[in-house]
C-alpha cells in the first residue's frame, strides 16, 4: 500500500461497499492508492459477484475500420492518416460489405465500426454503409460510430446531433461504442486531443443518443498524461450520465499503446496497472452492469485473470483490429470462440455468448 491509502481507509471503503454504498471522488483516489492488488480485486470480485452474476459474456463479432483518415490527429493515435499520405485508406462501400460478409459465415453478431473523421467523404457515404450492411443481414446488429464522429457528422451535415443520429437509427445503426472519451478533463484533452470534441460534448452526445433509443458503451483511454484524480473524475462523470440514462450498456478502460505515437517517449502501461484500473471502474461504476476487459489491448492471459477483477465481459471474436496495432500491439487479432469459452471456463465462470445489447445467444454449462 503507498502512503496515502492506509489500511483503515482501505477497511472504510470494504464496509461501504459491503453494505452496498456508493464510492465517493475521495474513495477513488484512495483506491487508485492502495498498491495491494489481491485486496482490491476481492473487493472488485464481489461487486462483479453481487451487480452481475457469475456469467461472462463474449460476442461473436468483427470490426472494420473503413478509414483512418482523420483531421483530428490526436497524439496518441497511431491509426490516423493525412488525407494523401502513403498510409491513408479509405475503403469502397463494396469494400466494407466485402469483410461483413465473408464474417456472417462465422455467425457473427455484430458488426463494431469506426474510422478516422475524414474532412472529405461525404455525410452519405456513412449512411449508404449503414443501409448496405443492413440489408446485408438485418439479424446482424450494427455498432458503429463514436460519439466524436457522430458530432463530426452533425457538423459536416449541418444538422443537429439528435437528427443525424434519427438518420442512422432509421438507416439500421442499433447502438454506438464507446470510443472517443479518452480523458473527460480538459486539461488532458488540451495535450493529447485539443481538436476532438471536449468531453462535456461527448457526454452530451451520449444523453441524446440514449434519449433516441440508441444505446453505447463508454471507454476511458489511461496509462498516457492524465492524473488518478482525472480518472476518478472521468468514471464519476459517466456514473452520472448512467444515473440519469441507463443508457449504458458497459465500460471498456482502454489501455495506452504509445509506439508510432506521438506520445512514444511515455512507456505503456503494465499488468498491475491494468488489473487495478478495471478492479476500480467495477467498484466506482456501480450502475454499470458490464465492465469489459478487451483482450485486444491487455492480452488475453490478462484479460482472463481480470475475470477475478470486477470484468464480467471479454469481447469479441474481433477478426481485425487496426486502431491498438498500429500502436505496437502484439496481441493477435482475432480469437476463436472456442478459445474464448475455454478461457473462461478455466477461470471457473459461465460462458455466455451476448448478443450488442446483451440478449443471451447461447450458455455453455459444462
Ligand atoms: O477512441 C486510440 C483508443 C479507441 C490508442 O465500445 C487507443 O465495445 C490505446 O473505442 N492505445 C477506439 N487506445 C477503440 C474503442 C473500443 C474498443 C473496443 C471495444 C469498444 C466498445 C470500443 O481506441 C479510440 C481511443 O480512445 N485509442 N489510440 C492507443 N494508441
Amino acid at each position: 500500500m503507498t502512503a496515502g491509502t492506509d489500511s483503515r481507509s482501505m477497511e472504510r471503503i470494504e464496509e461501504k461497499v459491503a453494505a452496498g454504498g456508493r464510492l465517493s471522488f475521495d474513495d477513488g483516489v484512495a483506491l487508485f492508492g492502495c498498491n495491494d492488488l489481491i485486496r482490491l480485486g476481492r473487493l472488485a470480485d464481489l461487486a462483479r459477484r453481487r451487480n452481475a452474476g457469475d456469467d461472462v459474456y463474449f460476442v461473436n463479432n468483427r470490426h472494420i475500420n473503413h478509414t483512418n483518415v482523420c483531421g483530428n490527429r490526436c497524439r496518441f493515435c497511431a491509426f490516423s492518416a493525412v488525407e494523401g499520405a502513403d498510409d491513408a485508406y479509405t475503403m469502397t462501400l463494396d469494400e466494407v460489405l466485402e469483410r461483413a460478409r465473408a464474417s456472417l459465415a462465422d455467425g457473427i453478431t455484430e458488426l463494431h465500426i469506426v474510422g478516422g473523421e475524414h474532412p472529405s467523404l461525404p455525410y452519405e457515404y456513412y449512411l449508404e454503409m449503414i443501409s448496405a450492411l443492413h440489408e446485408l443481414d438485418p439479424s446482424v446488429h450494427i455498432q458503429a460510430f463514436t460519439a466524436s464522429e457522430i458530432a463530426f457528422f452533425a457538423r459536416r451535415s449541418k444538422q443537429t446531433v439528435e437528427e443525424v443520429l434519427i438518420q442512422f437509427r432509421e438507416a439500421g445503426l442499433g447502438s454506438m461504442p464507446g470510443g472517443g472519451a479518452e480523458i473527460f478533463a480538459p486539461r488532458v484533452r488540451g495535450l493529447v486531443c485539443e481538436r476532438k470534441i471536449s468531453g462535456q460534448e461527448w457526454l452530451d452526445v451520449m444523453r441524446i443518443a440514449h434519449g433516441v433509443g440508441i444505446r453505447s458503451n463508454a471507454t476511458m483511454l489511461y496509462g498516457h498524461v492524465e492524473t488518478v484524480e482525472e480518472r476518478v473524475d472521468h468514471l464519476l462523470r459517466l456514473r452520472e450520465l448512467q444515473d440519469e440514462t441507463g443508457g449504458f450498456g458497459s465500460f471498456i478502460p482502454l489501455a495506452f499503446h504509445p509506439a508510432n505515437t506521438e506520445l512514444e517517449e511515455l512507456k505503456g502501461t503494465t499488468g498491475f496497472e491494468d488489473l487495478k484500473v478495471l478492479a476500480i471502474s467495477r467498484l466506482l461504476l456501480d450502475n454499470f452492469a458490464n465492465i469489459k476487459a478487451f483482450w485486444i489491448m491487455i492480452g488475453i492471459k490478462l484479460a482472463q485473470i481480470s475475470l477475478h477483477f470486477g470484468v464480467n465481459d471479454i469481447d469479441g471474436t474481433v477478426v481485425e483490429e487496426k486502431i491498438t496495432h498500429a500502436a505496437g500491439a502484439e496481441t493477435e487479432q482475432a480469437i476463436a470462440k472456442d478459445e474464448l469459452i475455454r478461457l473462461i471456463r478455466e477461470a471457473g465462470r459461465i460462458p455466455v455468448e451476448r448478443d450488442t445489447l446483451y440478449n443471451e445467444v447461447r450458455r455453455y454449462e459444462d
